[in-house]
């Protein structure tokens, strides 16, 4: 078949229509998961969805299915599909890319009077992001088997509303059961989020795997009192042993070269008072590597650390592991079908791994998955001036439709 390809224009337009449900002052996004931003972005997705002549199903964790028959419909669907939902800094790519570059297969399979073998879906999965509800990857995570349906609905966010009424809220608390089911193939168009592709200049980044994270809840409890009437030794500091243990995270990282990376993101302190010595930290611990043993090594040197903070300050240390997921090995059919799509349109590409964590990093535990990276201006991401060129997201949706093209008419 020649080789068809999608209409950028119109795959831009999407983009930029969405990037409006949240826009900030910088240019960026913010649409926290099962917000009233989060519910009108799932809306208009859907809407597009079955303008484009598709029949669309959710979940019980709120994921959404847009499916289009192909001429064997008992066969497992070829599946793209990525997130709606963005950080708080968040831009207008991240996860959304892979969404709309999926309904843009969608809409040029309609105007080419494509009928595939297999049944064509593209899916978006509740709160990839883990920003409002830790951890991430929740609804791919329970469709997956990582996470019970129960747990995720009972998780609460800083002000101790529930993940189960919000969904029920934005009405997307569907019927569908979220658990396993036959998938042909899965891809994941994404922008890279990192620097590599642009420093390689290099199209389309080939992904062949995902690295591996470990979160942590990290309650530090000390002691409030006057900032000026006690004495150093004397004091119970819960933000001066908070201090070090941000250090000591770092200190992980850089120590565990290459590829390793650590970060304390969110941090509350109690009571916030300038002249009070702070008697309660609550914090973020983020670790990441490609290689578990490295991961395993990096978690014991923090549980090390942590065991022994108390006695050089004087307080308690909580340290609570929330998350895991070891390094993810894509499967080698779909890494070559995206190796192929970028070859049949001469996009010069690379291998690359996956250093922020994706729902096609759950997929993998039930179907063959893999990714499609493309560039993004400085490697910027989760960031409101997250960028990429229109020319990278053209080539980049043309290699999925490439892509799901092979795995649905083999
Ligand atoms: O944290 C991550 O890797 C992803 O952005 N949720
Ligand atoms: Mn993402
Ligand atoms: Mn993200």
């Amino acid at each position: 078949m020649k080789h068809i390809t999608i209409n950028g224009d119109r795959l831009w337009q999407s983009l930029m229509t969405m990037a409006k449900i949240g826009a900030t002052e910088k240019g960026g996004c913010c649409r926290l998961t099962l917000t009233d931003l989060d519910k009108e972005a799932r809306d208009l997705f859907v809407q597009w969805c079955e303008e484009a002549g598709c029949t669309v199903t959710v979940d019980q964790v709120g994921n959404i299915f847009a499916r289009r028959p192909g001429r064997h419909n008992d066969l497992p669907p070829i599946m793209t599909g990525s997130h709606l939902d963005t950080q708080p800094t968040g831009g207008k790519f991240d996860g959304v890319f892979g969404v709309l570059a999926g309904l843009e297969v969608l809409r040029t399979l309609q105007d080419h009077n494509v009928e595939t073998k297999a049944p064509v879906e593209v899916s978006v999965w509740t709160n990839e992001e883990g920003s409002r509800f830790a951890p991430a990857m929740m609804g791919s995570g329970v469709v997956a088997g990582r996470f019970t349906l129960e747990e995720i609905l009972a998780k609460t966010d800083i002000d101790g509303k529930l993940f189960g009424e919000e969904l029920k809220r934005i009405g997307y608390a569907g019927e569908l059961p979220a658990r396993q089911r036959p998938i042909g193939a899965f891809f994941e168009a994404h922008i890279e989020q990192g620097p590599y592709l642009e420093a390689e200049k290099k199209t389309i980044g080939v992904v062949n795997k995902g690295q591996g994270q470990r979160w942590y809840d990290v309650t530090i409890t000390g002691r409030e009192s006057h900032a000026g009437t006690t004495p150093m030794p004397l004091r119970h500091d819960a933000l001066a042993a908070a201090a070090r243990l941000i250090n000591q995270v770092e200190r992980i990282a850089n120590t565990n070269q290459p590829h390793a990376c650590g970060t304390v993101g969110f941090l509350q302190v109690h009571p916030n008072s300038r002249n009070t010595i702070p008697g309660q930290v609550t914090m973020s611990v983020d670790l990441r590597h490609p290689d578990d043993t490295i991961l395993s090594k990096m978690d014991r040197e923090l549980k090390v650390f942590c065991e022994h903070l108390p006695a050089e300050v004087n307080v308690e240390v909580k340290l609570e592991p929330i998350w895991y997921y070891a390094p993810v090995i894509f499967s080698e059919q779909c890494i070559n079908a995206v190796r192929e799509g970028a070859r049949t349109h001469g996009y010069s590409h690379m291998d690359i791994f996956a250093g922020a964590g994706h729902d096609a990093c759950y997929i993998a535990d039930f179907a063959p998955a893999s990714m499609i990276f493309i560039p993004c201006e400085n490697g910027i991401s989760h960031n409101e001036i997250e960028n990429a060129e229109a020319a990278d997201i053209i080539a980049g949706c043309n290699v999925l439709l490439s892509a799901m093209l092979e795995r649905a008419n083999a």
